[in-house]
């Protein structure tokens, strides 16, 4: 594990260097979900998979711009899935994005995911490693390496709410839900990238990040594997849930296929709180 650790430090040195230097037009291909891949994804994602497939102790890897698993080392302990470069459409207009990866022995689910990190690309490179039981650490990049900062945590309560998925498409429920979170005093925080908005409100101390049901998308947009159960974790470990819009835990999800999606919520005990009750879940 902690070779994998050391290894994605040197993947997201790699990668904002890529991301500050290279080419930012599309590729000639799309990933599996149907996207247009820009080249700093495919870029991305072939970084990874060269340092990841030097160490022993991975068996395969699967990764969001890729159909299927790859398979490495048979007698390997993990399995890592991960997204490259999240948001990665918002390089275009200079903000903020990232990398996810889950790692995970065992099954490829919620129960089989033994740790997740990942990395923010903003105006310093961030990274937060969350293993199970402990509270995620934050390191960040300075004088040529990864410094660990301090561990975090989420208040009972936040006063941020990054609510996301295309408005006209949201149910009315969740409308009125989140129309109450602002009627109370919440403040918008969004990007349209899960990673900057997610860090946001950790180190902020909580709120609510969602993607909800949409009419337009009834299973939601972000995948289990590599965005939604990294992400579970780390805001469980935090202190906070996360749960999906029938009230389970994310943590319990067992994803179908590779890129199975699932509706999701993330935030601190007092919106989780909220949300139950406003859903009636
Ligand atoms: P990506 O993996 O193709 O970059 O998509 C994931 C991103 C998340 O970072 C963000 O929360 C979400 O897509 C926003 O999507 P949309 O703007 O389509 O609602
Ligand atoms: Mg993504």
């Amino acid at each position: 594990m902690k070779e994998i650790i050391e290894s994605i430090k040197s993947i997201a040195i790699e990668i904002d260097n890529a991301i500050k230097n290279a080419d930012l037009g599309y590729s000639e291909s799309e990933n599996s979900s149907g996207e247009e891949q820009l080249k700093l994804d495919v870029q991305s994602d072939l970084i990874i998979e060269r340092e990841l497939g030097k160490l022993q102790s991975i068996k395969a890897i699967v990764s969001e711009e890729k159909e299927d698993a790859m398979n490495f080392h048979s007698d390997g302990k993990y399995i890592v899935c991960y997204d490259p470069l999240d948001g990665s459409s918002l390089v275009d207009v200079n903000l903020s994005v990232g990398s996810i990866f889950g790692i995970y022995g065992g099954s490829l689910d919620g129960a089989g995911l033994l740790a997740s990190v990942y990395v923010v690309y903003g105006p310093r490179i961030e990274m937060v490693v969350t293993t199970r039981g402990a509270k995620p650490m934050l390191y960040r990049y300075s004088d040529g390496g990864f410094k660990e900062i301090s561990e975090v945590a989420l208040g009972e309560k936040g006063k941020l709410c990054a609510p996301g998925g295309t408005q006209q498409n949201w149910e009315p429920k969740h409308k009125a839900f989140i129309d109450s979170l602002f009627g109370e005093g919440y403040r918008l925080r969004y990007s349209g990238g899960m990673v900057p908005d997610l860090h946001q409100i950790l180190l902020k101390g909580g709120g609510l990040f969602s993607y909800p049901a949409t009419s337009d998308k009834p299973n939601g947009k972000l995948r289990q594997l590599f965005e939604v159960l990294p992400f579970a974790l780390v805001y469980e470990e935090a202190g906070g849930e996360a749960i999906d819009g029938n009230g389970d835990r994310l943590m319990n999800l067992k994803p179908s296929f590779l890129h199975d999606t699932s509706p999701c919520f993330f935030g601190s005990k007092s919106e989780i709180s909220k949300l139950k009750t406003a859903y009636n879940i």
